[in-house]
């Protein structure tokens, strides 16, 4: 055995519940019949890349929050990595859209995949075909139920962050994520629900799968993405609402130690939403639970995406009832 002890990660909240069907390449094709043979470019190589999109019930029925935003980096990805992506951003923002119908979900976790697919093996990608899937499915809280009103536990991770000049980290690839499970595994193992990876010159940068945000006497502070942090549309948003509500926020280099001294951290992403820190390498932030800032964000951001607050940016994206609009091939 490698392992000296169970690593606390393999409960049931993360398993998988199958939905009807998955988009492949322009159609519908059944769950269980979305697979890829093993030499695939992307399995030796990790040539893929994708996305996290939310999508939410609301009063008036499901709606995807910030769609284009996400199919927007998705194609910055795509051509950082030279992938040629066959679909506009309307017909990616049109296939998701239909997903979530076919599926008849009111809320999910949408995933699009684009993948360097079979055909000829080595390094360069050559003539592999360029594969896009996009599944969904019911994706509960990231960090834990009581994450969002408690705050969760975390430590700095001794795995620095991608850095510059090695794996691009404004791209949302598969690859960068073997950085993120070290990071997450570790944390895990020593009994963190979660790590902080600094940069290389040993500022910040963000969680395995979140972006962070450090407040100090009513400034906002988060590292700028000079800091190899991937571009959070969460992110994006917590900075337009806290200019919506007249807090100050600056995107800044953070020492390490700031997170000591700080009188609330929390993070964002897709999946984590805003999710207070209540300690850092056990020195208790702040009061040691949600702070006052972080619960005004908080407040402002569910209230929008569950339909409750105006959506004043465009951010939802609904999702018609009835027949699906495209065929079900
Ligand atoms: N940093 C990283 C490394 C990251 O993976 C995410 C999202 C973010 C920041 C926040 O980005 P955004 O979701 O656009 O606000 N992580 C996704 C994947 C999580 C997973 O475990 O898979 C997510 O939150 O959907």
């Amino acid at each position: 055995f490698f392992f000296q002890a169970e690593d606390g990660i393999r409960d049931n909240t993360r398993m998988l519940t199958p939905t009807e069907k998955i988009w492949f390449n322009g159609r519908f094709i059944p769950w269980e019949e979305a697979r890829i043979h093993v030499l695939s470019h992307v399995v030796s190589y990790g040539s893929s890349i994708f996305e996290g999109i939310r999508c939410y019930a609301t009063p008036s029925g499901p709606a995807i929050f910030r769609l284009r935003e996400h199919i927007r980096r998705m194609v910055d990805s795509s051509k950082i990595y030279r992938m040629e992506l066959p679909y506009s951003i309307d017909q990616l923002a049109e296939a998701m859209v239909e997903l979530v119908r076919v599926n008849k979900l009111q809320s999910c976790y949408i995933r699009p995949i684009v993948l360097r697919g079979y055909g000829e093996m080595g390094v360069h990608p050559g003539a592999n075909p360029i594969d896009i899937y996009v599944a969904c499915w019911e994706w509960g809280k990231y960090l834990g139920e009581e994450a969002l009103a408690e705050g969760v536990d975390v430590c700095i991770s001794s795995w620095a962050r991608l850095a510059p000049n090695t794996l691009p980290a404004l791209a949302k690839a598969g690859g960068n994520y073997l950085n993120s499970q070290l990071i997450r595994m570790e944390a895990n193992l020593n009994g963190y629900a979660e790590g902080i990876g600094l940069d290389e010159a040993g500022f910040v940068s963000e969680g395995s799968g979140e972006n962070i945000f450090v407040v100090r006497d009513g400034k906002i502070h988060t590292p700028p993405l000079g800091a190899s942090v991937l571009p959070g549309i969460t992110r994006d948003t917590v900075i337009r609402l806290a200019g919506d509500l007249g807090i100050p926020l600056v995107e800044t280099l953070i020492p390490r130690e700031m997170l000591y001294i700080a009188d609330e951290v929390f993070f964002t992403g897709t999946a984590a939403e805003i999710s207070p820190v209540r300690s850092v390498d056990r020195i208790v932030v702040g009061a040691g639970r949600r702070g006052p800032i972080t619960e005004r964000l908080q407040k402002e951001f569910f209230g929008v995406i569950d339909g409750l607050k105006p959506d004043r940016y465009g951010w939802l994206t609904p999702v018609p009832a009835g027949q699906p609009a495209m065929a079900e091939k």
